[in-house]
């Protein structure tokens, strides 16, 4: 029995934090951008959320330190993170976006991958979707973002990162062994630094190489994931483009300007915290249960305490209490604190808890 052949399309918004804030000061417009922890003349701690294009220009890549977005682009417009508008602009759009498939799945903040088998009965009919797409994502918000098509979720998503900004990458079903062969191992999905490196000692730089490469050593090598990247290799993934919350998790983190002492310093920080994960969670009408706090010290020591409670709730206090009460006995005199974080998990969507009352 041949399977019925399906298109999926992965969206992904170009530049998103630094293109929302773009829109919102076109003052900014041509400018390099960087959104992130405060820079503090070069002193300042944490890291890079995203730079736009013309900041990584200089080299500014998102997760890099602060410090070091200030030496390579000094010039740029630093701002600290928006996230109630994020999230509000990333809700609007994946409305938008939703209306064009019979299955959606949201992937993060900025990208969604649909199913539009049933409603594209070629690649031809796909791209005019896509295009579509991309013009009412334009007018509606006045941004851009970039469409990948494909066989499967896979190629879909490697093909939205093909060509960015405000890119259109098709890739038929035919062609999806011959488009990834040149790139290499690390655009595959989950392919991360360690295996990277562990790759390369094989001699396999690019998923061409991986997929000519003996599975059976791969396997030996890597166990079930051997198998998996192969088949990724070549171009197949079976996985279904699936409705859900899209996010598993929502945590807020921050690193203090200096490391700190003073517990009462760090639970104010913590009820901040607390407070921008309970924004998010209400934004996406997201019950939770399962509270994490994260702690890490001024030598880097960092450890992680859960609780999950009896009941799901979206208040702020309930988080506070909690995430309180996880933290308190790493808060020690002797100890300090360099950063905190405020995890929360195992959602259930507003409605769903309404029929369970
Ligand atoms: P990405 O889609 O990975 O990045 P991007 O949209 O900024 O840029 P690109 O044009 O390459 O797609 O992530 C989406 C948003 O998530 C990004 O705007 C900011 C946030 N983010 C972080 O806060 N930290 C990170 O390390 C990354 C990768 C993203
Ligand atoms: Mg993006």
């Amino acid at each position: 029995m041949s399977e019925k052949k399906r298109i999926i399309l992965h969206i992904d918004m170009d530049h998103f934090y630094t293109a929302v804030e773009e829109r919102e000061h076109p003052e900014y417009k041509g400018k390099p951008v960087v959104v992130g922890a405060d820079p503090k003349q070069g002193k300042g701690r944490g890291v890079v959320s995203t730079s736009n294009y013309e900041a990584r220009k200089a080299g500014v890549r998102s997760g890099m330190p602060i410090s070091r977005a200030w030496k390579l682009c000094p010039g740029a417009v630093y701002l600290p993170p928006n996230f109630p508008l994020y999230i509000e602009v990333s809700l609007r759009i994946m409305d938008i976006v939703r209306k064009y498939a019979d299955k959606f799945e949201r992937w993060g903040i900025d990208e969604a991958f649909l199913d539009i088998t049933a409603r594209a009965k070629d690649y031809t009919e796909a791209e005019t979707i896509a295009k579509q797409i991309k013009q009412e994502i334009l007018e509606k918000e006045r941004l851009t973002c970039s469409i990948g098509v494909g066989p499967n979720k896979l190629v879909a998503k490697v093909a939205s990162d093909y060509q960015k900004p405000d890119g259109l990458t098709i890739v038929r079903d035919d062609e999806a062994e011959r488009f990834l062969a040149p790139l290499p191992v690390r655009k595959l999905l989950w392919v991360g630094r360690k295996t990277e490196e562990k790759l390369k000692a094989l001699g396999i730089n690019t998923i061409g190489d991986l997929a000519h490469y003996d599975p059976s050593v791969l396997a030996e090598n890597f166990g079930v994931m051997g198998t998996q990247m192969h088949l990724m290799a070549r171009g197949i993934d079976r996985s279904e483009v699936e409705q859900r919350t899209g996010v598993k998790s929502i945590s807020h983190e921050t690193t203090f300007e200096e490391d700190i002492k003073d517990a009462e310093t760090v639970l104010k920080a913590l009820n901040t915290l607390s407070e921008e994960v309970t924004k998010e969670t209400l934004s996406q009408n997201l019950f939770f249960k399962t509270v994490t706090v994260k702690v890490r010290y001024e030598n880097f020591e960092t450890h992680t305490r859960s609780k999950t409670l009896q009941f799901m709730t979206n208040r702020t206090q309930d988080l506070q209490k909690t995430a309180r009460e996880l933290l308190q006995p790493y808060l020690r005199s002797d100890r300090k604190v360099r950063l905190i974080g405020v995890r929360v998990s195992s959602f259930i969507k507003g409605e769903k808890q309404t029929t369970l009352l």
